[in-house]
């Protein structure tokens, strides 16, 4: 028989066309892990609202976002895909967990101080609450591995913080899920300003790479990229530009820091990030064009998300009737 493969979950939110930070940080290694876990990856659209977001401009990025899915190499027949909002119980799951979370602990979330900041005139409570959802997500198909980017290492730890409170106050009921944070790139940063990561909602569109950019505009963004004077091609932590590069140069290359090191001995920094941008455009080109062809066929992915929303709303379903039991919510019985 079958050995049963722990339960792995992750997403994508469709805020802005997905950058290589995202392809590194997440996508990239969900491929992977498909053989290794079984796999459930979503798409946060619900996550999106938070900030302002244009409709149609949504309903269309998640549809990108699906194909790029499907152009890295997840594969549908192995992993359930499907879009958040498409499976109720997610809301459902956060209402719950929203009576045992307190609003300080969500008052100190990185993400959510940094972006109300940036969204200052839209400072709404779906944003604090941003990580409740993302626990509800994780604990309702009872994850235990979660592969994500360093910037999310404090909504997962709320993650388990909740599914150990709720183990305490009801009863054993969840997984507490583990993260898997990658060794390189978990933590790409932003071309102009090396300090702050790279997101693909940066308003300055110099700051990263996105997986929609054609050769010439990578190359174009890869020179202008800020680094220091010292002229040395090293991963160093106290030169963040060029270390980044580097970090990002082994991702696509397959190279250790060492070797890189050796190999551009002696080498300028212009050219070095020819190199750089080039092992990136010969990535991401082809999974361009093959998310092109998913996206002419929309047929094909709406398909997709409806097998995807099927499969992922009988687990969840599942899971949230034994939830509303535990709490102690009533549930009538169906005698004739
Ligand atoms: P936004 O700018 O809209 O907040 P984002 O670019 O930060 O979005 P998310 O949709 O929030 O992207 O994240 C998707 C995945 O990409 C997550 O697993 C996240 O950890 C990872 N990720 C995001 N930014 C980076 C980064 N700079 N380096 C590595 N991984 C990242
Ligand atoms: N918040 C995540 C996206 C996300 C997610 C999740 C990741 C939503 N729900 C559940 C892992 C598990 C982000 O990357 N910004």
């Amino acid at each position: 028989m079958e050995e049963k493969r722990a339960r792995l979950f992750s997403a994508v939110q469709p805020s802005g066309i997905p950058t290589i930070a995202n392809y590194i940080g997440a996508i990239k290694n969900w491929v992977d892990l498909q053989d290794k876990y079984e796999c459930i990856y979503s798409i946060a659209d619900l996550h999106t609202l938070t900030v302002k977001q244009v409709p149609a401009t949504l309903r269309q990025r998640t549809l990108e976002l699906i194909a790029l899915y499907l152009a890295c190499g997840v594969d549908p027949e192995k992993s359930t895909v499907f879009v958040q909002s498409h499976v109720p119980c997610h809301a459902e799951l956060t209402w719950i967990l929203n009576t045992i979370t307190y609003p300080g602990e969500l008052a100190r979330m990185t993400q959510y101080k940094d972006k109300s900041r940036n969204h200052a005139d839209n400072v709404n409570m779906g944003l604090m609450d941003y990580p409740v959802l993302m626990a509800a997500d994780i604990l309702l198909y009872n994850a235990e591995v979660v592969p994500v980017g360093k910037d999310q290492k404090q909504h997962l730890e709320i993650a388990r913080d909740l599914a150990e409170r709720f183990n305490n106050r009801y009863s054993p009921t969840f997984a507490v899920p583990e993260g898997i944070i990658p060794k390189v790139g978990a933590n790409i940063m932003s071309l102009q300003d090396p300090a702050h990561k790279m997101s693909k909602s940066d308003p300055n569109e110099n700051a990263f790479i996105s997986m929609n950019d054609d050769r010439d505009t990578i190359i174009r963004k890869f020179k202008r990229a800020v680094t220091d004077s010292e002229s040395r091609v090293a991963f160093d932590e106290n030169r963040a530009g060029i270390s980044n590069l580097v970090s990002i140069y082994s991702v696509f290359s397959g190279k250790t820091f060492a070797e890189i090191e050796k190999q551009f001995e002696g080498v300028g920094y212009g050219e070095f990030k020819i190199e750089v941008a080039e092992a990136v455009a010969s990535t991401i080109c082809p999974i361009n064009e093959r998310k092109n062809e998913y996206l002419a066929n929309k047929a094909y992915l709406d398909k997709i998300m409806i097998e995807g929303k099927e499969r992922a709303e009988y687990m969840a379903r599942k899971m949230l009737a034994k939830v509303y039991k535990n709490v102690g919510l009533y549930t009538p019985e169906r005698k004739s």
